[in-house]
């Protein structure tokens, strides 16, 4: 049957076209998965930034997250397990102007990769990581991951995760990274304003997103659906800037503290070596036939470029924007004489049909109780907004903390205790 829409022209006008490769779409990932909209304030970010998509890669490894690194329309390699922030870091000590992102799982990047991780932090490699962090093993069935939190259910721990998970911004923070920061897929502005930061800064940059496994995590520990997890996080997020990353540990189910935890000057690995080859060789020391004063007039040039980019995306947002209110405002308002035979329309049925519609309107709200909570969150949610957009962008603010939403009761308490069938 056919739907009517032309999915090649779609595809063609998509806001994405440009940073995503619509050829690619439809994508793999479930339904109600962290992993697109995490993708999407990516895109969002780097548009903004004003950096030359040309002189930008994304690398990842392997499992659902690292099936990005395939969409993103940058230069972009999919590597082997675990070996994404190697790869990051070859590129970006071969290509030094590049700004090089790895996008990946936990599991890939703190199991596997954990190695690989914690020396790229140490030595400050100038890369942005950022880490899905769905709990699992997304792609190979769900099995336990070094961040599943305890009590949860996986494959591999069907009666509950008995192991001692790592804190990520923790391990980040203590290995050396510059820049740590943690939110989760619902936060998504937050999260175009936090990549953003991290693209355009120097040094180990560590994003940490918590994300929902639909089909895996959430399912296995009958934790609802994506939905269900969104409003999950609203409800337990707490927003901390600044916060002390030996605090902000996860447990199951329970309170999720978010913001920018770390932000540090310190010089590169790439810096840390020109300075040492100068003290030994002198001011003739070159990097690929570069001295360092010929590479930093470069790169003064290149952060020239990339502001002016940045002010006319950042314009032309703007003009869309105000493109679309007036829009909005221009379009022709529905008139109770137009609305009105819809609305009568129930009127004429019989007083069976019409307890009908009662009874259905009944179930969604028994299921999650969704329809009236949003009301209530929209309010509770503004604060955070306010507190995020006051926040310092250069240094970690004090500690300040915003509840994102009131903590109420847990999603679906002691669900996961139970045995699965
Ligand atoms: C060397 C090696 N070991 C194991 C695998 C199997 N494998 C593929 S993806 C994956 C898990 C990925 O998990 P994560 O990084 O958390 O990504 P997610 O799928 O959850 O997004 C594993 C174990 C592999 N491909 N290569
Ligand atoms: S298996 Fe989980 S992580 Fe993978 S696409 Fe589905 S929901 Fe996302
Ligand atoms: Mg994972």
């Amino acid at each position: 049957m056919s739907t009517g829409m032309d999915i090649a022209e779609y595809k063609k006008h998509s806001p994405m076209a440009g940073t995503l490769r619509m050829d690619r779409m439809a994508h793999i990932w479930c339904p109600g998965c962290g992993i697109g909209s995490e993708v999407n304030a990516f895109a969002e970010a780097v548009k903004r930034s004003g950096i030359d998509p040309d002189k930008l890669a994304v690398i990842s490894g392997i499992g659902c997250t690292g099936r990005v690194a395939g969409y993103v329309d940058f230069d972009s390699l999919h590597t082997t397990h675990g070996r994404a922030i190697p790869v990051a870091t070859g590129l970006k000590l071969a290509r030094p102007d590049m700004k090089v992102v790895v996008f990946s799982g936990e599991g890939d990047l703190t199991g596997i990769g954990g190695n690989h991780f914690i020396h790229a932090a140490r030595r400050n490699m100038d890369i942005v990581v950022i880490c899905n962090n769905n709990f699992t093993y997304g792609m190979t069935g769900g099995q336990v991951t070094p961040t599943t939190p305890g009590g949860a259910i996986s494959s591999t721990t069907p009666f509950g995760n008995h192991e001692y998970p790592f804190n990520l911004p923790l391990l980040a923070d203590a290995c050396g990274a510059s820049y740590v920061a943690r939110w989760t897929s619902m936060h998504s502005r937050n999260l175009v304003q936090s990549i953003e930061e991290a693209l355009s800064r120097k040094g180990f940059s560590f994003i940490e997103i918590i994300s929902p496994c639909t089909t895996l995590y959430l399912r296995r520990n009958r934790l609802g659906d994506g939905v269900d997890a969104l409003q999950f996080y609203q409800e337990k997020a707490i927003l901390k800037h600044g916060a002390d990353t030996r605090e902000v540990a996860i447990d199951f189910q329970d309170k999720i503290i978010v913001g920018k935890f770390i932000e540090r000057d310190k010089p590169t690995y790439i810096e840390a070596l020109d300075k040492r080859c100068v003290q030994v060789v002198g001011d003739d020391y070159q990097l690929y036939g570069k001295t360092v004063p010929e590479r930093e007039a470069e790169e003064k040039a290149e952060k020239e470029r990339i502001a002016a980019r940045r002010a006319a995306a950042l314009a032309e947002a703007e003009a869309a924007e105000k493109k679309g209110a007036v829009k909005k405002a221009a379009a022709p308002k529905k008139t109770a004489a137009k609305v009105a035979p819809k609305m009568a329309a129930p009127a004429k049925k019989t007083a069976a049909a019409k307890a009908a519609p009662k009874k259905a309107a009944a179930k969604p709200a028994v299921k999650k109780a969704a329809a009236q909570k949003p009301a209530a969150k929209v309010a509770a949610k503004a604060p955070a907004k306010k507190a995020v957009a006051k926040a310092p962008v250069k240094k970690a603010a004090p500690k300040a903390t915003v509840k994102v939403a009131p903590a109420k009761t847990p999603m679906k308490p002691a669900a996961a205790k139970k045995t699965r069938k």
